[in-house]
């Protein structure tokens, strides 16, 4: 029962738009809660892990479920189990056949990411999903919005409202959660000027092991060494 209302809300949010969360909204009372997404890697043509946050329940009520909209062209997420809650990726088919980056050919992609909890995540308690995926390379410099629906048994809070040209997500009552994906040469120059840099230090610090430094030990070594033959050869001759 539950999942289909998640999966109605997204659906109506996608095709009635901001009036539709409007008036859930006014429904079930002020946002109460945050749900936000983060990237350890946001690198176009690279695979990342996003983070999907749940940190409060929907006006002191308990999560009970999370619906994740996975925006176009992605099109295979692998949702990571989370004990307490069963996962189900939500399939649709695509208009036509694609060809993935592993060369595979996909008729059907993830639509949305459901995660529907065995005991109700209580309000103050935050818990945390995670979705791995490839970002690909034609979403670079661009946002994407992972509109989600908080269930939270009766009552739902959808966080998908989309910034207009000019305004913050934070000016919105209940933002869809976003990442903004980074070009790939953008983040790739960075490694490798640094990688140079590195470079050149080991190169530096190589000269430097031939140094005065070194000779000056190589030099106490032979001493050393000779004043131990010679204190060998005198105690022989004494003996
Ligand atoms: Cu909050």
């Amino acid at each position: 029962m539950q999942r289909s209302t998640a999966r109605r809300a997204l659906a109506r949010t996608a095709v009635v738009g901001a009036a539709a969360s409007l008036a859930v909204l006014a429904a079930t009372g002020p946002a109460a809660a945050h749900v936000t997404i983060a990237g350890d890697n946001t690198v176009a043509g690279s695979y990342t892990l996003l983070t999907v946050s749940v940190p409060h329940g929907c006006d002191g009520e308990a999560t009970t479920q999370i619906a994740v909209q996975v925006p176009e062209p992605i099109n295979a997420v692998t949702p990571s189990v989370n004990p307490n809650w069963e996962v189900e990726k939500v399939m649709v088919d695509l208009p036509e056949p694609i060809t993935d980056a592993h060369g595979n050919e996909l008729t059907e992609r993830v639509d949305q990411i459901v995660y529907t909890a065995d005991t109700p995540l209580p309000d103050g308690l935050r818990d945390a999903f995670e979705l791995s995926l490839r970002l690909p390379e034609e979403t670079a410099g661009q946002t994407l919005y992972f509109p989600v629906v908080q269930t939270c048994g009766e009552a739902e809070h959808p966080w998908i409202e989309i910034p207009t040209d000019g305004q913050a997500a934070d000016e919105l009552e209940s933002p869809a959660p976003s990442i903004t994906v980074t070009a790939a040469d953008e983040a790739g120059t960075e490694p490798a000027a640094e990688a140079t840099e590195a470079e050149a230090a080991d190169d530096h610090a190589d000269d430097e092991g031939t140094d005065p430094l070194t000779y000056i030990a190589l030099a106490i070594g032979m001493i050393g060494a000779g004043l131990g033959a010679f204190a060998l050869a005198k105690g022989r001759r004494a003996a």
